[in-house]
């Protein structure tokens, strides 16, 4: 694709090619929709390539190069939604055997690790990956993965990618980085070290809220080989249509990340000058804690904004008086949404778990969309009088 093979071409344009032939009968540009769930065998034991939809289909291929491409790893493995990513990997693992996980993870991710996967035998430990000592502690010999997101969900909290990728393999295990968040064109883990990359396809990588779906990506074969095994056993494949739908939208991924950057930094930088907000919480502040770590292993910010309002009333009446921000869970959209975590996305985790993370009932996060942003201001500040 490229003119020089030793020049390698910039994000925006893998954005666009990478892994996406045109289509070699037609010659269209964008991959089709294969809607199909089986494929005519020209003899019994000979195959085009492709035998049955939950194994193969092309637009899902597409979509899983373009992926791969983008976090530059060698394979990418598309999954119905981001927890069936991540249960595809828990389940390369065997009863008995231990996983480390940060304990501010996305609630969903937190309830399948509690109330499903160690009900089979797998035990977990969490912890706060801030501090790699906590994390080398938590490893024992049965260790076989480590799992992380960066930033957190909805604390914004970080984690040395760098760090957590030595401790993991010092100890032989597996380090898996949840990049929903930063989206590969502000952070790629698998240059930091990362074994693989997980993400909720229906957050940023679509970005226009209208797909549930999750993904996978690795750079060893025989790790690309073992979860493609998982998943054609177990069977939690995205539709060819829902593909395409993430392959259209992770085309813009670049321009529609730099929006959301800009925008979220903007409306960090608000709700941080406001006299309602108690705290905020954004990596791309000077004020974030972590944020020469932020500085060092990314490039942008992403569009989440966390802001502790104080109490549980203050939340319920800013986020019920914003009219362009959507009361809605999900975030990654061009839209804005808003939404009280404690109530929300992390209801399932336990209350005085919560309490301890910073997860309030007070607490808000928004997913800051792509909108005007002197439009999106002028909202936020409406809401926050009314408090
Ligand atoms: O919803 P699903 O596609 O299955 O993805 C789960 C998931 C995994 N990882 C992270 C970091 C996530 O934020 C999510 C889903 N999160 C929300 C729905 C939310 O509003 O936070």
């Amino acid at each position: 694709m490229s003119t020089d093979p030793q020049r390698p071409l910039a994000f925006g344009t893998l954005a666009i090619h990478a892994g996406q032939e045109p289509d070699p009968t037609t010659g269209a540009v964008m991959p089709p929709i294969y809607q199909t769930s089986t494929y005519r065998q020209p003899a019994l034991g000979e195959h085009l390539g492709y035998e049955y939809a939950r194994v193969q289909n092309p637009t899902r291929e597409a979509l899983e190069r373009n992926l791969a491409g983008l976090e530059g790893g060698t394979h990418g493995i598309a999954f119905a939604s981001g927890l069936s990513a991540i249960e595809a990997v828990l389940k390369t693992l065997s009863a008995g055997d231990h996983v480390v996980s940060e304990e501010n993870t996305y609630g969903g991710t937190n309830r399948m690790f509690n109330r499903v996967l160690s009900r089979l035998g797998i035990q977990f430990t969490f912890v706060d990956s801030r501090d790699p000592d906590q994390v080398r502690d938590a490893m024992r010999p049965e260790t076989r993965l480590l799992h992380v997101e960066t930033p957190t969900n909805p604390m914004m909290r970080l984690c040395d990618l760098r760090a957590m990728a030595d401790i993991a393999h010092e100890a032989d295990a597996l380090l898996m980085v949840d990049n929903t968040f930063s989206t590969p064109f502000n952070q790629r883990p698998l240059e930091f070290g990362a074994d693989i990359v997980v993400h909720s396809t229906t957050k940023y990588l679509n970005g226009h809220s209208d797909v549930i779906g999750g993904a996978l990506i690795v750079n060893d074969d025989d790790l690309a080989e073992e979860l493609f095994f998982v998943r054609k056993s177990t069977g939690a494949v995205p539709g060819p249509m829902d593909a395409w739908l993430v392959l259209r939208g992770a085309k813009t991924l670049h321009l529609r990340m730099q929006a959301h950057n800009q925008n979220g930094l903007a409306v960090a930088r608000f709700l941080q000058e406001h006299p309602a907000g108690e705290a905020v919480h954004y990596p791309g502040l000077e004020s974030h804690p972590q944020h020469d770590l932020a500085v060092r292993q990314m490039t942008g910010f992403t569009g989440m904004v966390s802001v502790e309002l104080g109490s549980g009333d203050r939340a319920r009446r800013f986020v019920e008086g914003t009219r362009l921000f959507a009361l809605a869970e999900s975030l990654g959209g061009v839209e804005s949404l808003i939404g009280v975590p404690a109530l929300m996305t992390h209801a399932s985790v336990a209350p005085e778990r919560r309490e301890a993370m910073g997860v309030t009932d007070g607490l808000v996060r928004l997913s800051v969309g792509i909108e005007d942003i002197g439009d999106l201001i002028e909202d936020l500040k409406g809401a926050l009088a009314g408090l």
